[in-house]
């Protein structure tokens, strides 16, 4: 037993409402750690540019209808895309920061308020995917992200789907899923809220626990 072997990247998931900051806040967060000589990578879902990425980039564009079913399960495929590439890049010491993940995969969908899409059925094709250490929810109301300036035109951007989103990932997240799970109110400024998600993160960097994988809900 080598003390040179390398320990793994730390996963960490950063969800939260459309415009709750999170894309900001990933670079943000990245940056601090390359700074502190992490290596780290920043990729996000769904990836627009992969196979699947372009029939949900025209389905959020409004310029392609989908069975809601059908469009979850390319979402999903998405990440299951990926999946490979993020359990190499961890187990080479590269701390992955993703910003959306199974959550927003689940809430989306089950917002619809499909009778035959529950948020059950929507987490089952998740299960198996790479589990996160951590998972740092950026928390806002959907009136106060309303006010930071209109949404943009996609699919999903509208105030009643924003606040069927936000009760959904309260649910989700009070189930347990056997990882940390921290809510950062990002009402805060920027730097504030940077400095939390930071503070959250670095507790875990020394992490050397296995990857574990999703499980089903309870
Ligand atoms: P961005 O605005 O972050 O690109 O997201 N979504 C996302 C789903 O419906 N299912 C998913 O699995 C994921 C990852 C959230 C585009 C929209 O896609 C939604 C907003």
């Amino acid at each position: 037993f080598h003390e040179d072997v390398k320990a793994r990247g730390v996963l960490i998931v950063v969800e939260g409402l459309d415009r709750a900051g999170k894309t900001v806040q990933c670079q943000l967060l990245l940056d601090a750690l390359q700074q502190r000589g992490h290596q780290v990578k920043y990729i996000k879902f769904p990836d627009r540019n992969s196979l699947t990425g372009k029939i949900i980039n025209g389905y959020l564009q409004g310029q392609a209808q989908q069975d809601d079913h059908s469009i979850h399960l390319l979402f999903s495929a998405n990440r299951w895309e990926a999946a490979q590439r993020i359990r190499s890049d961890l187990s080479n010491g590269i701390t992955i920061i993703v910003d959306r993940y199974s959550y927003s995969g689940a809430v989306y969908s089950a917002a619809k308020e499909n009778p035959d899409l529950s948020l059950e059925w929507a987490w089952q094709p998740e299960v198996g995917l790479p589990r996160p250490d951590l998972l740092l929810f950026l928390s806002i109301s959907s009136e106060e992200t309303a006010k930071r300036g209109g949404y943009g035109e996609e699919r999903y951007e509208t105030d009643a789907m924003q606040s069927k989103v936000r009760h959904l990932f309260e649910r989700l997240l009070s189930m347990n899923h056997g990882h940390d799970v921290h809510l950062i109110d990002a009402r805060f400024p920027v730097d504030q809220v940077a400095k939390e998600l930071l503070n959250s993160t670095l507790g875990h960097l020394s992490e050397r626990k296995p990857l574990e994988t999703f499980a089903k809900l309870r």
